[in-house]
């Protein structure tokens, strides 16, 4: 299995994309409208959240039916129509396998609960709960019925932990699988994948919320080889990510090396945890630079020696936009938008943009608590309350942490509700929508530079398959590395401040090429080099 390197994924939080209906949520036809769109930014693939039948609990990750779509996004028609005019623009669909846990409206949990026992070994059941922490906080047991015996549920009350230890199990997700294969998609994202190996035996564990007890267990990889052999290893081009929760470069290169046939690449979270105080999400600090430097080059050149794959990104769904994060936002956007996007887009890995990245959107201004829909943001608002945080305290946190601020309505023009919707929309536009949006931005700095990026990995092999080597590794400022291919040699600078910095350039880059660089200027290179406010410049060696 090896995949195209030069392909770039971009993703769309269908319920925020663009409603075609009127009924305030994106929809499959919204998709279809806009895939004109996306062949001109020049993406290869699109990553679809879960649009399957859902009581919505966790906005689809809940799933109630894994083979059927939501009649809010419209039909198996329109599913099909949506993959067939992707092939007629060159754009492939990868799709959301929530294979985990699944809601507790399925027909599998639902039978289990009516006494069916082949169905209450599709779920992890125990006498008594253990001490695990469930990540949208509480216990992660509650009462299976009144039968006195408790489910896991990692995530939501309604999200159950499915028991992969039982090949019934397995079987049926193979099925799931293969039949979005059958439809055309060329590509999976495997929700929390690498929780889905638990223990025969499920033991009390106090470290880090029961973490070390369900990450990254052995069985996973023996399920992720069974799963590649009975479906999407069969075709050498499909291209499958898996969404690693707390996990580390070892198991990174076991789950992603090509000779192992498990997954093509996959997504981890320790550069997007570099603003929590004391590795807890629901806290406020400005990011560490230097840790994210020092994640970023010990991913990049372990994975780059053990011969794995990263997904390379800084939003999804589940984070607040990177711009909020990382950026002085509100005098340098478009300078930090682009750096931030060379920063990954010239790195080793496969890059993702998550919808609306391209034109630069930004958190929401959100100011009361029910503009928020989130479970997550309910429950950890109430938790803070809880802990004796004042109600300002707690909200304060909400507005930086929220997985909502990702979650809006995508951009599109200046019009009401941005042009996504005619109707009311599920989630409140973001205050931006008159200077950041589709229309103003394709003429703007921030689309056009994705664009030339895009086009960049398409062209030059050592973008898109060169080693990884860490640059400047004691910058306070700068996040520099180098890609190497065949003796050709990139360096790619990255100012991550709003202060300029002086860089000295090794004798190889003295007389290089400049390749891509965020300022309109020319930049004159020299044994030093001066890098503006968040400025990026890649080169290429002469040596
Ligand atoms: O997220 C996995 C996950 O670990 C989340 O808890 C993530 O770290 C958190 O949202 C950040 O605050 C995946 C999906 O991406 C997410 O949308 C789902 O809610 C979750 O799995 C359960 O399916």
């Amino acid at each position: 299995m090896t995949i195209d390197k030069r392909k770039v994924v971009y993703q769309i939080y269908p319920k925020s994309y663009k409603d075609t209906t009127g009924n305030g949520v994106g929809d499959l036809g919204g998709i279809i409208e806009k895939l004109p769109y996306l062949k001109e930014l020049g993406i290869d693939m699109v990553w679809l959240n879960p649009f399957y039948p859902s009581p919505q609990r966790d906005n689809g990750y809940d799933v109630a039916d894994y083979t059927a779509v939501n009649s809010d996004f419209g039909t198996m028609a329109d599913f099909e129509e949506m993959i067939a005019v992707g092939q007629s623009l060159g754009i492939e669909f990868m799709l959301d396998m929530v294979l985990n846990h699944c809601s507790t409206e399925h027909e599998w949990f639902q039978k289990a609960l009516a006494g069916d026992e082949y169905y209450q070994d599709f779920f992890i059941l125990r006498d008594k709960p253990t001490d695990w922490v469930s990540k949208f906080g509480g216990n992660a047991w509650a009462p299976f019925g009144d039968t006195g015996k408790y489910y896991l549920h990692l995530f939501d009350i309604t999200q159950a932990d499915l028991n992969w230890r039982n090949p019934n199990v397995r079987e049926e997700l193979v099925k799931v699988v293969n039949f979005w294969r059958d439809k055309g998609v060329k590509g999976f994202r495997f929700d929390v994948i690498n929780l889905i190996g638990k223990d025969d035996e499920i033991v009390d564990c106090p470290v880090n919320d029961g973490k070390p007890a369900y990450t990254d267990r052995p069985v996973t990889h023996d399920y992720l080889k069974m799963l590649n052999k009975a479906s999407f290893g069969r075709d050498d081009s499909f291209m499958t990510v898996g969404e690693m929760s707390a996990t580390t470069i070892e198991n990174c290169i076991l789950y992603t090396a090509p000779e192992r046939e498990e997954l093509s690449m996959a997504f981890n979270f320790h550069h997007l945890k570099v603003d929590y105080v004391d590795g807890q999400k629901w806290s406020i600090m400005d990011f560490d630079f230097a840790a994210l430097r020092d994640l970023f080059h010990s991913w990049g050149e372990g994975m780059s020696k053990g011969n794995g794959w990263n997904a390379l990104f800084y939003n999804n769904h589940d984070q607040p936009r990177a711009l909020n994060r990382f950026i002085d936002v509100n005098n340098f956007r478009n300078e930090g938008a682009t750096m931030l996007a060379a920063s990954i887009h010239l790195s080793r890995g496969t890059p993702y943009i998550y919808m609306g990245e391209e034109i630069g959107m930004i958190d929401p201004d959100y100011r009361s608590m029910a503009d928020y829909v989130d479970i997550e943001s309910k429950n950890a608002y109430q938790i803070m309350l809880d802990e004796g945080k004042t109600p300002e305290q707690a909200f304060t946190i909400i507005q930086a942490k929220s997985r909502d601020n990702s979650r809006t309505p995508m951009q599109w023009d200046a019009s009401e509700h941005a042009g996504f919707t005619t109707g009311t929309p599920w989630l409140k536009v973001g205050h931006s929508y008159q200077e950041i949006n589709v229309e103003k931005e394709k003429k703007g700095k921030i689309f056009p530079f994705y664009q030339e990026l895009i086009k960049l990995r398409k062209k030059l092999p050592i973008i898109a398959e060169g080693h990884y080597k860490a640059a400047l590794k004691d910058s306070e400022q700068v996040y520099a590395f180098e890609r190497e291919l065949d003796g050709q040699k990139l360096l790619v600078l990255n100012n991550f401040f709003a202060t300029e910095v002086s860089v000295d350039l090794p004798e190889c880059y003295q007389n290089g090429q400049v390749l891509i660089s965020n300022y309109d200027n020319e930049v004159s290179l020299s044994d030093n080099i001066c890098l503006k406010a968040y400025q990026t410049i890649a080169i290429l060696g002469s040596c």
